[in-house]
């Protein structure tokens, strides 16, 4: 068959808008994934703020102000479970509040500081307030919103990140030990928000 130049333009344009509706509908899919938020509270139970948590660019995006916290440096991860119970006890019965949200998220069972849900630490100014601001490519809403979800932790201690030199060794213990290799050594659980859809 012959073609006559209105069939190719024809073509040309229905090329270019069946390319259109393709990358229309790419984003329409990327704009089903919403942000997710966690509200935080302390272990009395009051609102210290909301922290984001946005799906950018293979990414998450966690961000958000908070108040009403201790001056100073704070272990801050995500935990794997989201629950955040401040009455929560350990195996002894002693109460731990917040052990409800579990260890750090750490589907690839890694050590301390190579945590899915390891973040930065939070700084709290001398007001007790905070704005933080992370982009992780190690955490992911698969692993977050698993069967038992996350939580958001806010510890009372600085994070070590596991960064113990073999020099402060004594007593032929070499480097971290386990407690280090699993939290840092960042202290008791201050406050807790459940990661929410
Ligand atoms: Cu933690
Ligand atoms: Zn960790």
């Amino acid at each position: 068959m012959r073609l006559t130049r209105p069939t190719i333009v024809l073509g040309i344009a229905a090329t270019v808008i069946a390319s259109w509706m393709v990358v229309q509908s790419a984003s329409a899919t990327a704009a089903i994934v919403r942000p997710a938020k966690a509200v935080v509270h302390d272990v009395n139970g009051a609102n210290l703020g909301t922290i984001v948590i946005q799906p950018i660019g293979g990414k998450l995006r966690i961000s958000g102000h908070l108040t009403g916290l201790a001056p100073g440096f704070h272990g801050f991860h995500i935990h794997g479970v989201g629950i955040c119970d401040p009455q929560a006890t350990d195996a002894t019965g002693a109460v731990v509040p917040f052990a409800s949200a579990g260890s750090h998220l750490n589907p690839a069972a890694t050590t301390h500081g190579h945590h899915a849900g390891d973040l930065p630490l939070l700084y709290v100014s001398a007001d007790g307030t905070t704005n933080s601001l992370v982009d992780s490519d190690a955490a992911n809403f698969t692993a977050i919103f698993d069967a038992d979800g996350a939580a958001l932790i806010i510890h009372a201690l600085p994070d070590n990140y596991a960064n113990i030199p073999a020099r402060y060794s004594a007593g032929g213990v070499a480097g971290p030990d386990t407690a280090t290799l699993g939290t840092g050594d960042s202290g008791g659980r201050v406050a807790c928000g459940v990661i929410q859809r």
